[in-house]
């Protein structure tokens, strides 16, 4: 489903860049409000008396997850309509969350002018792990896992980029895309795929176009 380049696509990546820059999110502590986790103390020297002691509570939490699937038009039974499942979520404030997207849907090779959303930002390691997968099988892998920073504009399916945190990650056509980032305080971030993956010749009508969650929805950290 290649698409040309136009104006929609123009105004999507002006609004994500400058969403992306400036980390804005409603009601909610910016993406540049992070900070790190104290570190635990570390342990004694061998030489110290050793009194067990328990280190002191993070306000991170570790280990959350996410999993989000992406189904393809053919699964969803309508032409030109992919769905991510789900597109509302709840997620805990000041944590470090594990996302995996498993998605059944082909490439939509980005457009000129659009090809810096197929680079990961503001992720954990800027880096994120793709496993492909077969579709009649999406429980076990099609080749081993890869870890990149970015991947081939003309091969991303789809992205989860969430302005209010400063996030993009390029979501790889019929694999489980893995990344890691920090949720920080709390806010009602809105996120949204900036693939011009849907219909109509520009490739963001249908889903593109709907607000009732296909290929946007709403990340509520509290
Ligand atoms: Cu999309």
């Amino acid at each position: 489903m290649r698409r040309s380049h136009d104006s929609a696509l123009a105004m999507l990546v002006l609004m994500g860049a400058v969403a992306l820059a400036a980390g804005a999110c409603s009601g909610g502590t910016a993406a540049a409000g992070w900070t790190d986790a104290p570190a635990a103390p570390s342990s004694n020297t061998a030489a110290a008396p050793t009194t067990p002691t328990v280190a002191p509570s993070a306000p991170s939490t570790a280990g959350e997850s996410l999993s989000l699937t992406i189904l393809s038009d053919t699964m969803t039974g309508k032409a030109g309509w992919p769905v991510f499942l789900h597109s509302d979520f709840q997620l805990p404030a000041n944590s470090t969350v594990i996302v995996t997207v498993t998605n059944f849907d082909n490439a939509t090779p980005l457009p000129k002018g659009g090809q810096q959303l197929a680079q990961a930002s503001r992720i954990v390691g800027n880096s994120f792990t793709v496993t492909p997968i077969i579709a009649t099988d999406p429980n076990g892998s099609a080749g081993p896992p890869r870890t990149e920073s970015a991947l081939d504009p003309a091969q991303v399916s789809h992205t989860f980029s969430l302005a209010g945190l400063g996030i993009n990650v390029p979501i790889a056509p019929l694999a489980r895309t893995t990344f890691t980032f920090h949720t920080g305080g709390p806010c009602a971030c809105a996120w949204h795929c900036l693939v011009p993956c849907g219909t109509a010749p520009n490739g963001y009508g249908g889903p593109m176009a709907a607000t009732s969650g296909y290929m946007e929805g709403t990340v509520t950290v509290s």
